[in-house]
């Protein structure tokens, strides 16, 4: 078993996808040990974000990121940082194959749904950056 973090983001949360994708994140076979509901400050999307500071988009990204709530969970399951990213699709929705959470609900490659872990190490770290340890179900 391993863990990933995920974000339903600002742009999902506002079109009501949130009941859609934590079905779907039943129906994916995860386990959901810790999911809160947020309004991240700007600081705290820019420390999440920062591996990205260099970036064109990263004032935008910060700025979407903490402009209205946000769902986030830490989820497990086999190969849960892959079968996540399986899940979501390409960053770009125009991208993404069908069926896949941003084809599905993202509006633009910035604006795109949700958010998942791109290792088994940053899913920790993400983690442990939104939720203490007794967040968390063992
Ligand atoms: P990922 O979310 O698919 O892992 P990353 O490259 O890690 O994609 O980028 C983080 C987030 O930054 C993306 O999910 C998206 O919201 C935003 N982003 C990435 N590339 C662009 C871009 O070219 N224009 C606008 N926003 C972008
Ligand atoms: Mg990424």
């Amino acid at each position: 078993m391993s863990q990933t973090f995920i974000m339903i983001k600002p742009d999902a949360v506002r079109n009501k996808h949130v009941g859609e994708i934590i079905n779907r994140i039943e129906k994916e076979g995860f386990k959901i040990l810790g999911l809160k509901y947020l309004h991240l400050s700007l600081e705290d999307a820019k420390q999440f974000y920062k591996v990205h500071s260099a970036r064109p988009f990263y004032d935008e990204l910060c700025k979407d990121m903490s402009a209205s709530p946000i769902v986030a969970a830490a989820l497990e399951r086999e190969n849960a940082v892959l079968h996540w990213r399986d899940v979501i699709g390409a960053t770009d929705p125009k991208e993404a194959k069908p069926n896949t959470i941003r084809a599905l609900y993202a509006e633009s490659k910035g604006a795109n749904a949700v958010h998942g872990s791109d290792s088994d190490e940053n899913a920790l770290l993400e983690i442990s950056f939104f939720f203490k340890g007794y967040e968390l179900v063992k």
